[in-house]
């Protein structure tokens, strides 16, 4: 079944009920967001885009971004979201590999962005800006601006005039409805294909086991280009009819100010991190929150204790990744247990896996997490080999290192691939590495992620330079230039030779525990 269509028949009856509430106050309706989503697809369709082709969106969190995303899941095409702070060279790596048919940025960018199209084969492009303005709304019509729920009205078309666009596409459980790119340690992101099935499977356990209801008000202050925000968040919000107020990024200021009108919050570490320090988050502020959860990184013991002790609440921990959605999480009504990452959600298989024999490891010991089950994803588009490494026996091998107690709860001990999370965002160590070993004067580089209050790991690039006199800003300098800023080292090193282990691999436990001693 298309998701579109499942979502659908979930929105509430009341078509004016709020969907989305602006920091602005304005509420946006269910039917404006029905409606807007056929406008959009509609536009698509004018555009010529090619049907079940895959549409880039690199555009700011908006309301349009949501009603863009279920124009793409509800005309079939492929929803493929992209980081704002991505580099004209990033973009263009993502429309060559998932051969998009359409690219839509934002409308400052798209002088930028033509070129980059070209590049990639002439993709179409359109524009989208965060005030119903850009290529793709002008034909659509501006229609955030003429919806004034709760009374909504003035809206240029009804959903029900177009029988073309009503209709979502027909679409099998097991065809691809968003494509997000991940990666491993080749350092090349892959994209990771998950169908309308997997999807709708993560949605309903998380609206199972967290008890969604349709009358909860969402404070929606992550990205929408990952599955924390989007899913997580935002569809499984559409998924219950309920209310979210979307604010246009994370700023602990604006949180508490919207705090009391709330219900759910959803954050990773480092926003708990930061509201833990603020002095006017005070139980009375958190009076109506019935759920604080979090994850995409590992939540800090001290973390945890200085929310609870703040607001009053428990933060409730989960753990999940981008090719399988959400797995484990602590029970919303039971013990949520500090530093762990709780139990397999609803329909989730999970086992600990000997790393050495890949059979099951001993109760107690620490093992891979390998996991089976509905929401798991169809493969990493266009990469045999990484799918032949990533399932065995139709289990997936998550990469992270785990441990289960005698209660049968989870917790994340280590990785066993090359990653740095930082923020709760994923920096892949060989992608940086590539762009700093092509700066003049640096022989070779290593990423390590070194522990930080704020972030969680703070990527920090140690290097071995050929050229004596090159400096860090320069190299600074050269990441900036090809790489989003969240990837780009916040310590630089200088060493005269990387450690290796037997095997010649860089050994990047040593560097790490070298650096952590400074
Ligand atoms: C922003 N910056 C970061 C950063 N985020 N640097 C390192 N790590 C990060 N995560 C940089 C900016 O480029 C900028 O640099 C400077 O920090 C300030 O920018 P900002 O926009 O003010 O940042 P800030 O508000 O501090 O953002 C931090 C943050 C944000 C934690 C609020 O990164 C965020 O929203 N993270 C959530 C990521 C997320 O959704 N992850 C889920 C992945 S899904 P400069 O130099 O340009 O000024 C997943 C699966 C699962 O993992 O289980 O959920
Ligand atoms: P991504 O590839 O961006 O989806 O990131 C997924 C990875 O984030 C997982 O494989 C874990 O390494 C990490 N992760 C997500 N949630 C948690 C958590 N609660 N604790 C520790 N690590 C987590």
């Amino acid at each position: 079944m298309n998701l579109f269509d499942y979502l659908r028949g979930q929105f509430p009856l009341d078509r004016e009920r709020g969907v989305v509430v602006n920091p602005d106050g304005d509420q946006l309706s269910y039917r404006w967001l029905g409606e807007r989503s056929a406008v959009f697809a509609d536009a698509m369709e004018r555009e010529a885009v090619a049907e079940s082709s895959v549409v880039a969106v690199q555009v700011d969190k908006c309301p349009d971004f949501l009603a863009l995303y279920l124009a793409i899941l509800r005309s079939g095409r492929v929803f493929l979201p992209l980081n704002p702070t991505y580099t004209a060279a990033e973009v263009e790596y993502f429309l060559k590999d998932a051969h998009v048919g359409l690219l839509v940025c934002q409308p400052e960018r798209a002088a930028e962005m033509q070129g980059v199209v070209k590049r990639a084969g002439n993709a179409h492009l359109l524009s989208l800006g965060t005030r119903g303005d850009g290529t793709l709304a002008e034909g659509a019509g501006r229609a955030i601006a003429q919806d004034r729920s709760p009374a909504g009205g003035g809206l240029v078309k009804d959903e029900s005039s177009s029988a073309s666009s009503n209709a979502a596409a027909p679409r099998d459980d097991d065809q691809p409805a968003v494509l997000l790119y991940t990666s491993g340690t080749t350092g090349k992101p892959k994209g990771a294909m998950l169908s309308h099935g997997n999807v709708r499977a993560m949605i309903d356990g998380l609206h199972e086991s967290w008890g969604w209801r349709s009358d909860d008000v969402l404070l929606h202050a992550l990205p929408l280009f990952h599955i924390h925000g989007l899913f997580v968040a935002a569809t499984t919000a559409l998924r219950a009819g309920a209310t979210m107020i979307l604010l246009p990024r994370f700023d602990a200021e604006v949180v508490l100010e919207y705090l009391p009108r709330s219900t759910v919050f959803m954050g990773v570490p480092t926003m708990y991190h930061r509201l833990a320090r603020e002095e006017r988050m005070t139980r009375e502020r958190c009076s109506r929150i019935r759920l604080f959860a979090c994850g995409s990184a590992p939540l800090s013991v001290p973390d945890f204790a200085a929310f609870q002790e703040r607001s009053g609440c428990t933060i409730l921990e989960r753990y999940g990744m981008t090719e399988t959605g959400m797995l484990t999480s602590n029970p919303l009504v039971g013990v949520r247990k500090p530093g762990s990452v709780g139990i397999p959600m609803p329909g989730v298989e999970v086992m600990l896996a000997d790393q050495a024999t890949l059979n099951l490891a001993a109760e107690g010991e620490v093992g891979e997490i390998w996991v089976r089950g509905p929401n798991v994803f169809t493969g990493y588009l266009d990469r045999p080999e990484a799918n032949e490494d990533a399932f065995v026996d139709g289990w997936f091998r998550t990469g992270d290192l785990g441990r289960r107690d005698a209660d049968g709860y989870y917790s994340i001990v280590g990785r066993a691939r090359d990653l740095v999370i930082s923020g709760g965002l994923n920096v892949y160590p060989a992608e940086v590495e590539w762009v700093l070993d092509s700066v003049e004067g640096v022989e070779e580089s290593a990423i390590i992620g070194l522990p930080d209050d704020d972030l969680g790991e703070r990527v920090t690039a140690v290097i071995v330079r050929s050229h004596p006199e090159v400096s860090a800003a320069a190299i600074t300098q050269a990441a900036r230039a090809q790489l989003a800023p969240y990837k780009c080292p916040r310590q630089i090193e200088f060493v005269s030779s990387l450690p290796r282990n037997a095997m010649g691999k860089v050994d990047k436990a040593q560097l790490r525990r070298s650096f952590e001693k400074i």
